[in-house]
């Protein structure tokens, strides 16, 4: 598939692409039925454990987790909690992540060789779910000081079609060239937040039909709102770069001791890299599911933790008076 060259202008300038069609209703079935397959799982532990009296099994996948929310708000969060995030490694996820005509998009904009993150999320923004909005920030927040000046993508892959109603993405054109902006941590959520006050202006939403893919840069502000709808807008974000982006691919958890300089370490420094596309050694890339899951575990078991920059609690913010 790959990119125009009016595209890639288009990502250079604005920060942000959407390309159509990357993935069709096939391709995003493996991950639909992982997923469905995932809730099942969980559901049926609740079950066992007498915390849900039923598992709406029958209800489809754009709106099952919305009414089993509705119905027990408490086990809803906890099914919400086995998927949320990168806890998903299961079927369908390497696949999506591996994904040719994606990668192709990739590649044109930081060459053939590509790494991904585990920083991957899967995201059912349930209805009424305060933790399915997240607030304005930069990918780059999220990561590690020394990495700001690399070229990392966020590929946002929504699995329904997403509006303004139901909690699209919004972003802000241009601003990703202005660099980092203070965050703060204890945002709504739990979230890492930009203020108001640090917000450049211009921010837009971005509707887009199933299948499509929202490329950012990682310095571009983006934020998701309420889903006032009855349906679930469920979304995967997948995250990329080049070799020279450090990551601990090669490496083991043990590697990361608490006297370690931060500045070798990888982005996000606790969660596993593997590598997508290796053009001189393609056996070094992870296609196995099952060694994606066992590495993944590996890490997430590792509970690696890095020095990463500290941002300021939000309960400490000064705003200055004019
Ligand atoms: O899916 C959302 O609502 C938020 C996505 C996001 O913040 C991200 O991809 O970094």
């Amino acid at each position: 598939m790959g990119l125009t060259s009016a595209e890639i202008e288009q990502f250079q300038k604005q920060g942000y692409l959407v390309k159509e069609g990357v993935y069709t209703n096939t391709d995003l079935q493996p991950l639909r039925q992982g997923l469905t397959e995932t809730v099942q799982d969980k559901c049926d532990q609740l079950i066992a454990e007498k915390q849900l009296d039923r598992d709406f099994a029958e209800a489809s996948f754009k709106t099952r987790l919305a009414r089993l929310y509705r119905h027990n708000p408490d086990a809803g969060h906890q099914v919400l909690m086995s998927i949320w995030s990168g806890r998903f490694h299961g079927a369908g996820m390497l696949k999506a992540l591996r994904h040719p005509p994606l990668v192709d998009c990739v590649a044109d904009l930081i060459g053939p060789d590509i790494v991904a993150t585990s920083i991957y999320r899967v995201r059912p923004k349930v209805p009424g779910y305060l933790g399915g909005e997240v607030p304005w920030h930069q990918d780059s927040g999220y990561s590690m000081s020394h990495c700001y000046d690399y070229v990392m993508i966020t590929c946002w892959i929504p699995l329904v079609d997403v509006t303004l109603e139901n909690g699209c993405l919004w972003v802000i054109p241009k601003s990703h060239q202005s660099g980092i902006i203070r965050h703060y941590t204890g945002g709504h959520a739990g979230f890492l937040e930009v203020a108001p006050e640090d917000l450049p202006t211009g921010a837009i939403p971005v509707e887009m039909s199933a299948g499509s893919v929202l490329l950012m840069t990682s310095m571009t502000p983006h934020a998701s709102f309420e889903n006032t709808t009855n349906i679930v807008r469920w979304s995967i974000d997948l995250r990329y770069q080049d070799f020279e982006v450090p990551s601990n691919i090669d490496e083991i958890p043990q590697d990361y001791t608490s006297d370690r300089d931060p500045v070798t370490m990888a982005c996000h420094p606790g969660e596993a890299y593997f590598v997508i596309r290796d053009t001189q050694h393609p056996e070094r890339e992870t296609t196995d599911p099952a060694d994606f899951a066992a590495l993944r575990q590996r890490w997430d078991r590792a509970q690696v933790s890095g020095g990463g920059r500290r941002w300021t609690p939000l309960s400490e913010r000064k705003i200055k008076s004019s």
